[in-house]
């Protein structure tokens, strides 16, 4: 059973505990927060809160592990080069840390509940901690690498549902327009008509959460970054599910356009992804 606060000193715990006593800091901001700015686009958004908490985060991680290093998305310049460029700059790290201080930055703006912490903890380039904390449900997902994966101490378990027909699916429209937006399009016009239905939460974080949790049978977006996913990849694949790059081979923290299903719908997925030519690979 994984405890609420935890006074251990793990990775887990110090992981749990920055998620917890971030996520209840953005709650108190919800409405409130004080600049809003775009990055790259005018859907690219960023606001104090993003920042406080990714400095909040980075503190009470490496106070605990000061050799550990750190990737926060708040931390480094926006799009994918940067982001491929720092990953590539970690690259011999022996633990790294994987932070979105907020994702779901869109409804956090909006005060419409769909947003969560996720920190990830890798070794060698291999996720082995997995926290998502959602401030306003109260709901945390921790995953340990060969340790299983839980909400709130109760194990998640993937869903039973054997093909598309009878899932629920989450997608996501990344506001990314040259590149990501049209991609996903085409994904999710293949997959309206394949599926039960389909649900863009706004957070890629929680998509994985609840792939993880069985609420939805699969997850598929293009155009992701590894602090998206890195997190909420663990709790998907210590939930029985499972977790690949669009053309269907092993995720790894470079993947940026995502599969996530409970393994049952893996392979139709792909194959209606493949054919869609919405693979973005
Ligand atoms: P964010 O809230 O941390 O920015 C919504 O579809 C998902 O897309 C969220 O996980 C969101 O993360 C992410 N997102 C927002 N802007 C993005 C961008 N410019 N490129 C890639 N992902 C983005
Ligand atoms: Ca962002
Ligand atoms: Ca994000
Ligand atoms: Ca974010």
């Amino acid at each position: 059973q994984v405890p609420y606060t935890v006074s251990s000193k793990s990775p887990t715990a110090v992981a749990i505990n920055a998620a917890a006593k971030t996520g209840e800091w953005i709650k108190t901001r919800l409405g409130n927060h004080k600049e809003l700015n775009t990055k790259l686009s005018p859907q690219d958004l960023v606001t104090d809160v993003d920042k406080g908490a990714e400095l909040m985060i980075r503190k009470l991680i490496l106070t605990h592990f000061p050799d550990h290093e750190f990737l926060g998305e708040e931390g480094i310049q926006p799009g994918p080069e940067a982001s491929a460029e720092a990953l590539a700059s970690y690259e011999d790290a022996e633990y790294l840390w994987i932070v979105d201080p907020i994702d779901g930055t869109t409804n956090f703006v909006q005060g419409f509940p769909g947003f969560c912490v996720s920190i990830a903890l890798a070794h060698h380039g291999k996720v082995i901690v997995g926290v998502i904390y959602d401030p306003v449900r109260d709901e945390l997902f921790v995953a340990e690498k060969g340790k299983g994966a839980y909400m709130h101490g109760n194990p998640t378990r993937v869903s039973g549902d054997k093909d598309l027909a009878s899932s629920v699916m989450a997608i996501g429209f990344n506001p990314e327009r040259d590149f990501a937006l049209p991609l996903n399009m085409k994904g999710i016009e293949a997959l309206a008509t394949r599926t039960r239905s389909l649900r863009a939460v706004g957070s890629a974080a929680l998509h994985l959460a609840y792939v993880a949790a069985g609420r939805m049978s699969g997850y598929y977006e293009v155009g992701l970054n590894s602090w998206d996913i890195a997190a909420g990849t663990l709790l998907v694949q210590e939930s029985g599910g499972k977790v690949t790059d669009t053309k269907g081979n092993p995720y790894h923290l470079g993947v940026r356009h995502m599969l996530a299903t409970n393994g049952l719908i893996h392979q139709e997925l792909q194959q209606v992804i493949e054919q869609a030519g919405a693979t973005g690979l």
